[in-house]
């Protein structure tokens, strides 16, 4: 124990001599790019750091990473090789430890409080010698911190006085992949699946080994490697070689492999004539199943399911239900540590009922139904990914049941990869959003972290927007959502300008004259998207099947619901889905003071108004402004910000590297001419419904309705 080992770096800082070299980049190296930082920076700090390890189990991997990276890292930014050192402390060492290390625990450092995760970062004197300690209670925890000490100095901010304390409030923190075995990626915009499974498991790519480390670095600590949508294939024994593969890359990085589950796989590769969960034969294939996962991945996480939802089989087939299902399946993982993570993602054709509340309709009677390594993943909001949705109604009515988050990270209906939006603003009004499920204060983020109700099992799932493109997610900003999203998983109480402007100093460098604008243009985007795509609670728009332009006329789609007349409801009088008690009454899943203010159209704030309620044309709004008035404003709004955005970001060439900046201008644009379409053709439409002339001053539509219609987009990625 407490072994002092040789496993020191140390790296001194020359006074302002090195020169910020002009790096090509080209977005492969994402957050953690390492470069020089500007000389006026390490000239103020003067570090003259070492890296010392103190390790307890010369096995810990983790720690042994944190290592490697810490040395990659001030290599990076300092410009000097790092040269070993032998066992003693230095002065101003960088030194890593466990509670378990004497001279860690001599500290008297707050590790008490932050479980196997959290991390301490602290200025502390060590043998007499001023160092910069990273302590945690494991290897994890000592990753993590080190990740957080080397952004904190690539953000140019020094090693004086440091007493930075976190731990993560959420256990599971998820990225799940919607990606096929053969490759493809559903709603993926950012090229190809990274899991090349048909040379896995012999060859493992250096990317996955690049992917675990960003993982880490924000604190994700699992993956989900299929897609929802999912194939019995997986769970056949050559694919589990190769998630065994996968997972013994991530190990070191703290990451645990999970898969998505086939409900029906018993039928297709175990060879049974059923799937009922209530049957032994088929409870016992899957506990073989498990077995035999375990036995190639030890410390695999557990399942996915997506089951009776859009043409899944699922326990409802065998008139069983959700919580039957899942509990058979907890079963099978349960004497391996393992979790079941079933998703309420549920609409069904035959079901009449307002597509916003079947969810709640078939899970809220379940509540307390399902075992305790059971947990429900929940969309953020009751149709699917919108621009904007209003909080999902089953988040703090579910007080017996764990319910962790999901969250879209690729932008399926916010633009694919070119149209820039951050998603920070949007996670962030949906885990502030009070439920008052327990009185005032009732955050979402308090309901998924178990604050609420106690709940043992809590998490966040990301659909992951990640790919073989070079820059892994189709654009430099597309790379902010995965970094925030980590971010949230962490803390669901992070402020998304604060975490806009952490990841703008990581990616473009801590530069005062580039941070401001890309915080403002970061922060302006979403509303941007809303504002000419679904302005004023307005939702799913979009055109078949690709979810990518506008297509508000469609409705001749076989399932109502896919149908965008389903969910605006426009007509000669007025536009909007009266969820209210006149209407389908949604209204009433939320808890009661939720409910009376969105039952009131007075009272609904003016950016969920057509969610909840059906509006007259001529009714005023708080502008004084007339409904239809108000609705083409929005949309003209809309192309207006993204014009802003592309001018903020062009006064910023002479501060961003070439590729970077031109491929982002280039997006802007491709965006504004997009922005332009979906408000002309929106309001082409609208016109034709409502009867109304546009407002004075506002451009009519380039092309009539029937042109907007004509287009179609038959080879779009992502399908
Ligand atoms: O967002 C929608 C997508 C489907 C997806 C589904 C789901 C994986 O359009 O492509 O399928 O939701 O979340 O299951």
């Amino acid at each position: 124990m407490g072994r002092l080992i040789a496993w020191c770096a140390a790296l001194f800082l020359t006074l302002g001599v090195l020169p910020v070299a002009a790096h090509a980049e080209d977005g492969y190296d994402l957050w953690l790019r390492y470069r020089p930082l500007p000389a006026d920076i390490q000239a103020r700090d003067r570090v003259r750091a070492t890296a010392v390890v103190f390790d307890v189990d010369r096995h810990d991997i983790p720690t042994l990473k944190a290592v490697d990276e810490i040395e990659r890292a001030l290599e990076g930014m300092l410009g000097a090789a790092v040269p070993t050192y032998g066992q003693a402390v230095q002065a101003n060492a960088i030194v890593l430890g466990t509670s378990a290390e004497p001279r860690i625990k001599a500290l008297n450092l707050p590790l008490g409080q932050l479980g196997t995760e959290g991390y301490v970062i602290r200025s502390a004197t060590i043998d007499g010698k001023p160092v910069t300690v990273v302590a945690a209670n494991s290897g994890v925890g000592v990753l993590y911190g080190s990740f957080a000490l080397i952004q904190h100095l690539q953000r140019g901010l020094g090693l004086d006085r440091l007493d930075i304390v976190s731990a993560p409030k959420l256990k599971l923190r998820l990225l799940n992949h919607w990606d096929n075995l053969d490759r493809t990626v559903e709603r993926g915009y950012a090229g190809q699946s990274i899991w090349d499974w048909w040379k896995l498991p012999d060859f493992r790519e250096p990317r996955y080994t690049d992917y675990a480390r960003a993982n880490a670095s924000i604190g994700i600590n699992g993956t989900v490697l299929n897609n929802v949508n999912a194939k019995a294939d997986s769970l056949t024994a050559p694919y589990i070689a190769k998630a065994a593969a996968l997972a013994d890359v991530f190990r070191p990085y703290g990451i645990k492999v999970y898969l998505s589950a086939r409900w029906s796989a018993p039928i297709e590769i175990g060879g049974l004539r059923t799937a009922d969960p209530l049957d032994p034969q088929v409870a016992a294939w899957w506990k073989a199943k498990a077995d035999e996962i375990y036995r190639a991945i030890p410390d695999f996480g557990g399942f996915l399911v997506k089951a009776n939802s859009e043409g899944q089989p699922g326990p409802q087939d065998y008139k069983r239900n959700h919580a039957e299902g899942a509990n058979m399946l907890a079963a099978a993982v349960r004497p391996h540590g393992g979790i079941i993570m079933w998703r309420a993602f549920v609409y069904q054709h035959e079901n009449p009922e307002d597509r916003a509340k079947q969810a709640y309709d078939d899970f809220k009677p379940l509540d307390g139904k399902f075992a305790d390594n059971v947990i429900v993943q929940v969309k953020n909001g009751a149709i699917d990914f919108q621009p904007r949705e209003p909080f999902h109604p089953l988040f703090g009515a579910m007080p017996k049941t764990p319910l962790m988050m999901e969250f879209q990270i690729t932008k399926e209906y916010l633009g694919m990869a070119t149209h820039l939006a951050y998603l920070g603003p949007l996670y962030e009004e949906v885990l502030q959003a009070d439920t008052f499920a327990k009185g005032k204060g009732s955050t979402v983020a308090r309901v998924i972290e178990g604050a609420l109700d106690g709940y043992k099992l809590t998490g966040m799932a990301g659909v992951a927007n990640i790919g073989t493109d070079r820059d892994w997610s189709g654009s430099t900003f597309n790379q902010a959502n995965w970094f925030v999203y980590g971010r949230m998983a962490w803390n669901p109480e992070a402020s998304a300008k604060q975490v806009s402007g952490e990841w703008s100093e990581l990616t473009f460098g801590p530069d005062p004259a580039i941070t401001p604008a890309v915080v403002n243009i970061m922060t302006a985007s979403r509303e941007a998207v809303v504002n000419y795509m679904t302005p004023l609670g307005l939702a799913h728009l979009m055109a078949t099947s690709h979810h990518f332009g506008p297509g508000p006329w469609v409705k001749d789609l076989a399932r109502p619901e896919w149908n965008p007349v389903y969910y605006h409801k426009a007509d000669r009088n007025g536009i909007g889905y009266d969820r209210t008690r006149t209407g389908s009454d949604a209204v009433a899943q939320y808890a009661p003071e939720v409910a009376r203010m969105f039952a009131d159209v007075k009272t609904t704030p003016e950016r969920d108004l057509l969610w909840f309620h059906h509006v007259g044309w001529d009714d005023r709004l708080k502008s004084g402004k007339t409904l239809w008035d108000e609705l083409v404003a929005r949309y003209t709004l809309g192309v207006g910000e993204v014009a802003d955005m592309h001018r903020a970001w062009r006064t910023l060439a002479p501060h961003i590297d070439r590729e970077r900046f031109a491929k982002t201008d280039t997006f802007l644009s491709i965006q504004q001419k997009e922005a332009q379409w979906w408000r002309d053709a929106s309001l082409a439409y609208w016109t034709s419904v409502s009867g109304r002339p546009l407002p004075a001053g506002e451009t009519a539509p380039a092309k009539t309705l029937p042109e907007y219609e004509a287009i179609s987009w038959p080879y779009e990625p992502g399908r």
